[in-house]
């Protein structure tokens, strides 16, 4: 078990402006900056990743953390609970760990694997070009042959189901600032860490103009921890 006080190193996928991109990473940096917790990142291209750690990993974020090295935002998440118990708790419990577990079971089938279908195309032109042929020949096997092209053709007509879809997260704002109710939780970081995604790279702005609740919790979101989410090459999350 490494020392607590060992550092901590983030690997991240970096677009083509450097800009940090994974729905998955961006969850881990908004519990590392809960936690008080500083990390070393180490932006990666699509196809670094294979390159990385001796291949070790397929996808990130990867946490190094002195010889402890992990994947998968869940484990890592928990392991930061776990490896940092006298900074603020990311779960109160194993109770709250797993109603969050369900509210990510319903998040990402229902509002993430929309997005994708959304902004395929978009995340293959803002990667590295080297990344590029990498990440349309995975995808379009992972759709089945269909190409980026094919599978975004029709977006605009599928936006207001995904609008629509993104109603729980309304009722709760209507009652709460926060997912999590008073004060953000891992729930308002699974989401934020979707949007910061889409605002990565997105050209089609995912959410209508009178999207009021929405508006202001993201803007409440992006100014957490100083700002984390706040970056210049942020595209417009809403219609104009
Ligand atoms: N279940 C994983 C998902 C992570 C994931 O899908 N990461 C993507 C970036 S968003 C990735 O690294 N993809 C590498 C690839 O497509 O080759 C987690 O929660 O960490």
């Amino acid at each position: 078990m490494p020392s607590p006080s060992a550092p901590l190193r983030l690997y991240e996928l970096a677009l083509a402006n450097g800009r940090s991109a994974s729905p998955y990473v961006w969850r881990v940096r908004y519990a590392l900056a809960h936690k008080g917790l500083s990390a070393e990142t180490m932006p990666l291209g699509f196809t670094d990743i294979p390159n990385t750690l001796a291949g070790r990993f397929k996808t990130v974020p990867i946490l190094e953390h002195g010889a402890n090295v992990l994947a998968e935002s869940w484990d890592i998440v928990d392991y930061l609970d776990r490896t940092f118990p006298d900074t603020p708790r990311l779960f109160s419990g194993p109770a709250e760990f797993a109603s969050l577990r369900l509210f990510d079971a319903w998040f990402q089938p229902e509002i993430m694997r929309r997005m994708v279908t959304l902004y395929v195309l978009d995340i293959h032109n803002a990667a590295r070009a080297v990344d590029q042929a990498y990440f349309r020949q995975s995808r379009e096997v992972r759709f089945k042959g269909t190409t980026l092209e094919a599978l975004t053709a029709d977006r605009e007509a599928r936006l207001p189901a995904v609008r629509e879809a993104l109603l729980p997260l309304r009722l709760q704002l209507a009652r709460f600032p926060f997912l999590g109710g008073h004060v953000p939780t891992y729930a308002d970081y699974i989401a934020l860490g979707a949007f910061q995604w889409v605002a990565s790279m997105s050209t089609l702005p995912l959410l209508a103009k009178n999207d009021e609740l929405l508006r202001a919790w993201l803007e409440r979101g992006l100014d957490l921890f100083g700002g984390l989410g706040r970056d210049p090459r942020t595209k417009p999350l809403f219609e104009s």
